[in-house]
């Protein structure tokens, strides 16, 4: 199968700033999850050649939020490259986005690498250096937001933006699955949502990547912010649109869109 096709096609939309039809539709093939993973490597081999690095790898589609949302059930990863990052505080141009969404996350870090198989919960645990919070700015490169797994999965899990919290915070005294975020647009609460919705406990994001990378013979690395997947259903924003989301232990990330 021709990989790379499809990830130019998704490239193209991306650089041109132009939403497509579902690859699945366009090239009347169904793509599965491992279709999918390849499209993305030959994606993420055409950014690396274009001098994009990446930052970390990130989860997708690990609550019950994002299921109900985008009707695809199955927690998937994609990669955030530095060309996507905005500073706390910062803004976009809305004009430089398809039709962005939000969506607060918990960002966790690991002092020693981690790869599976048979990565548990109490391995994240003893080796988490850090809980960070996250704001992710996704932008499909599908009409609607309209996908199956294989195609997500090609799209780099809709990855266009991410923003980090300034403050690094020790695990002890954070409670993961009690952490809440709560997203205002404008003051006006739009969306919250608890760790406990990630998979029942953000630490399960990792037990996932670590043992999927594992079957590839790669780890999760120490020092990345790996965002562990939207805690809320994501939040269409507007060009004017001045975004906060305050957790309850990680401090806030602002976002404005110009
Ligand atoms: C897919 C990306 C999913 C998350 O945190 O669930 C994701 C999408 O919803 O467009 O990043
Ligand atoms: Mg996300």
């Amino acid at each position: 199968m021709d990989y790379k096709k499809y990830a130019q096609h998704l490239l193209d939309a991306e650089e041109n700033i132009q939403e497509t039809d579902q690859i699945t539709r366009i090239f009347d093939h169904e793509f599965t999850e491992e279709e999918g993973y390849e499209i993305q490597k030959e994606l993420i081999k055409m950014k690396e050649a274009k001098g994009q690095k990446i930052v970390a790898p990130k989860l997708g589609l690990t609550t019950m939020a994002k299921w109900d949302q985008m009707g695809v059930e199955s927690p998937i990863y994609g990669y955030v490259f530095d060309y996507m990052l905005v500073e706390n505080g910062g803004s976009f141009k809305f004009e430089d986005y398809i039709h962005p969404k939000v969506e607060p996350e918990i960002g966790l870090v690991l002092k020693e690498d981690l790869q599976g198989p048979g990565v548990t919960r109490q391995d994240v645990m003893d080796k988490l250096a850090y809980v960070v919070s996250c704001l992710e700015i996704l932008d499909s490169r599908y009409i609607d937001y309209d996908f199956t797994l294989g195609d997500v999965i090609a799209d780099n899990t809709s990855a266009r933006g991410a923003i980090f919290g300034r403050e690094m915070i020790h695990p002890d005294i954070v409670d993961l699955p009690e952490e809440e975020a709560i997203l205002k647009v404008n003051g006006e609460v739009k969306v919250q949502g608890k760790g406990s919705s990630v998979l029942g406990h953000p630490a399960d994001a990792l037990v996932f990547l670590a043992n999927r990378l594992g079957e590839e013979g790669k780890a999760v690395k120490a020092g990345e912010i790996i965002m562990t997947g939207g805690l809320t259903a994501a939040v269409h924003v507007d060009k004017g649109d001045e975004i906060e989301v305050t957790y309850s232990n990680l401090g806030t990330i602002k976002l404005t869109v110009k």
